[in-house]
């Protein structure tokens, strides 16, 4: 044994440099640390170096640690969170070893950590879930932001800003993030009244309702009649509107809006509605109209269709009244207070027709009216009544 022996004064030095184990997979990471152990020197004069000998029981070494001819010696890849234990022998240019110092335990503390908060905003999710678990400062770490249905990445902030879903930042004490989700998916709508293609008889008004949704909330309901401007309608998931009515087909569109300020597509019915008025229609000449709708009820704003048929001897000739036209055949739309006249014209040539005195007709010698038996022709000329004709040829 070599008389000089060496003592440790600071055995251990608590200054450390976090190392943090990449290897290993996941939050499992196992966090090294590098100790430095000091000692006094040895003042002999052939001292030549000295060994650091350490394990994780007590007097139970592994190989030593050479540190050479100096009085610190970095010892690295110790676990946090175990103790230690440390002795050096000091040896000369001779080879020869000293004993053992007294030994120094020490507990390699943890690294320093932190908590980390990461927060949504919206709907969606961050990959790895590491909010609110103590992360190593210093130490990088990579998280993704993914949307939920019918929502999109918008933007990472908080302690930490960026707009790439995936994120690589440095622990830091006190860091907060936050990933930022916007709705973008489109609200639906149903109309449950009217029915499809409904039917109403003179309305003035209907009132049309249904339901809408969203994935995040349905801000408005909106609806125009006939391509007018939109109006709002009351209420949102369960909503109602009153659209004015005119006659004939009324188209009501509607849209609901969600929070984001995205539109459902445009849901419609088409309501008619049926206006009845009274159609007069008189005929002027001699014809007639087929069909005969005079005196009845039509819907107003819907379309007839009539023709027109002289009698024998006419002519059509035109319509007249609400509506002017020269064909026979008409199609009109029915309004109220509504007359067509049918004109019809005499188209025949005149014709003269003598009515007496009666033709072939005379009086007998007998004075008995009648033609006589056996008379074959006669003379056109007119004779005075008693005077034979020369012509007469009679058989008796
Ligand atoms: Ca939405």
């Amino acid at each position: 044994m070599y008389s000089w022996a060496h003592r440790q004064t600071k055995s251990v030095v608590g200054k450390c440099l976090l190392l943090l184990c990449f290897g290993l997979a996941g939050l499992q990471a196992q966090a090294l640390q590098t100790v430095i152990v000091a000692w006094n020197p040895n003042t002999e004069p052939n001292l030549a170096g000295y060994k650091v000998y350490y394990g994780m029981a007590s007097r139970t070494y592994g190989v030593p640690l050479n540190a050479g001819n100096v009085t610190t010696s970095s010892i690295p890849n110790l676990v946090e969170g175990t103790t230690y234990y440390f002795a050096v022998t000091a040896y000369n240019n001779l080879g020869a070893e000293s004993d053992l110092s007294a030994e120094v335990s020490y507990l390699v503390p943890l690294g320093a950590r932190a908590p980390i908060i990461i927060t949504v905003q919206g709907n969606g999710t961050v990959t790895p879930n590491l909010n609110g678990q103590l992360l190593d400062i210093g130490r990088s770490y990579t998280v993704t932001a993914s949307p939920g249905s019918g929502y999109a990445f918008s933007n990472w902030s908080g302690t930490i800003s960026a707009t790439t879903a995936q994120l690589t930042f440095v622990m830091q004490s006190n860091l907060t993030l936050v990933a930022n989700f916007y709705d973008n998916g489109r609200p639906a709508l149903a109309v449950t009244s009217p029915a499809a293609n409904a039917r109403v008889t003179n309305s003035a008004a209907i009132t049309v309702s249904g339901t809408a949704s969203d994935n995040t909330a349905v801000a408005q309901v909106l609806y125009r009649v006939r391509g007018g401007a939109f109006q709002l309608a009351a209420g949102t998931t369960s909503w109602s509107a009153v659209a004015n009515l005119i006659a004939g087909p009324n188209l009501i569109e509607v849209k609901s809006v969600d929070t984001a300020g995205n539109e459902s597509t445009l849901a419609s019915r088409t309501v008619t509605n049926v206006t009845v008025a009274l159609f007069t229609q008189t005929v002027v000449g001699q014809g007639s109209v087929s069909p005969n709708l005079s005196g009845q009820l039509l819907e107003v704003g819907r379309s007839y269709t009539i023709t027109a048929q002289p009698a024998g001897g006419y002519a059509f000739s035109n319509w007249s009244g609400t509506v002017s036209a020269t064909t026979a055949q008409l199609t009109f739309v029915m309004q109220s207070n509504m007359t067509l006249v049918a004109n019809f014209a005499d188209a025949a040539a005149p014709v003269v027709v003598i009515t007496t005195p009666l033709n072939e007709r005379r009086r007998h010698r007998d004075g008995q009216h009648g033609r006589r038996p056996g008379a074959l022709s006669c003379s056109r000329r007119l004779l005075p009544i008693g005077q034979r004709h020369d012509c007469m040829v009679g058989k008796r």
